[in-house]
């Protein structure tokens, strides 16, 4: 097992309903849009990865009102530029935590000298932001390549961006195992021939995940158990390292 490659938004941190969600409607307010995603309007945009492509999808299916503007795909860029403002200064204030056992897993596989990589659609800043805000200053270097945003032109569910990771390691699929928290995410992973195993989330829980290794309702920890939802657990109560190399392995 040469490398864990990790997705961020729901599987590193809750971060959709309360951090992405909450800066984009602060930041169509700022731009002085009507616009509001509620909770369940934006659990139906998620299947739509990626912030531009998710208001660009929202502009298209639903005809909010729209200011004239001469270049449509420029002015959802600069929209996207202050949600990733807002989104940066939510993690800046603490506001978004790692999910449980993140960051004893991390550690764990650090410590081990098991390379780490990351996988996301999100944008770069983000997770710089929430790597040094919810893990620890300086816990970029952890990782071995962090690939992310539009780096990729094609976005999750293609399978672009862990091939893109895995290319920048020198390695092949059957060396790493990834880790996701969407059925977009897995399409993804799966795509790319990667083993992987699904924590899952409030907005995730009912999708197909039959393509994963294991399904748990989180990493969890001695004392905050995880939910086998799929898969074997090995006798383990929580992951951690020893049960995600048995997987890998099997
Ligand atoms: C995450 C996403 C992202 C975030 C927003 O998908 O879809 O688009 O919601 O990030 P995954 P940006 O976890 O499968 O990578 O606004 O920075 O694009
Ligand atoms: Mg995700």
């Amino acid at each position: 097992m040469k490398a864990l490659i990790f997705d961020v938004d729901g599987t590193l941190a809750d971060t959709e309903r309360d951090g992405h969600r909450v800066a984009f409607n602060l930041a169509f307010v700022e731009a002085g849009l009507d616009w509001e995603w509620d909770e369940a309007l934006y659990g139906e945009l998620l299947a739509v990865t990626g912030g531009k492509e998710r208001i660009r999808n929202f502009i298209e299916r639903k005809n909010p009102t729209l200011p004239e503007v001469e270049d449509l795909t420029a002015w959802i860029a600069g929209l996207h530029a202050s949600k990733t403002k807002h989104f940066v200064e939510l993690l800046s204030a603490g506001k978004i935590p790692l999910r449980s056992g993140v960051q004893r897993l991390l550690t764990e596989a650090h410590d081990a000298g098991v390379p780490m990589a990351i996988a996301t659609t999100t944008t770069p800043q983000n997770v710089s932001a929430l790597l040094e805000n919810a893990l620890f200053p300086g816990a970029e270097a952890w990782f071995e390549v962090i690939g992310a945003g539009d780096i990729v032109p094609a976005k999750k569910p293609a399978p672009d961006i862990y091939t893109y990771v895995m290319e920048q390691m020198g390695l092949k699929p059957e060396e790493c195992i990834a880790f996701e928290d969407s059925s977009n995410g897995i399409r993804s992973s799966r795509a790319a021939n990667l083993k992987t195993i699904v924590t899952v989330n409030g907005y995730t829980a009912d999708e197909d995940f039959s393509e994963a290794v294991l399904v748990l309702d989180q990493m969890g920890e001695a004392d905050d158990p995880c939910q086998l939802l799929q898969g074997e657990d090995f006798g383990k109560s929580y992951l951690d390292l020893e049960w995600v190399r048995k997987l890998w392995e099997s």
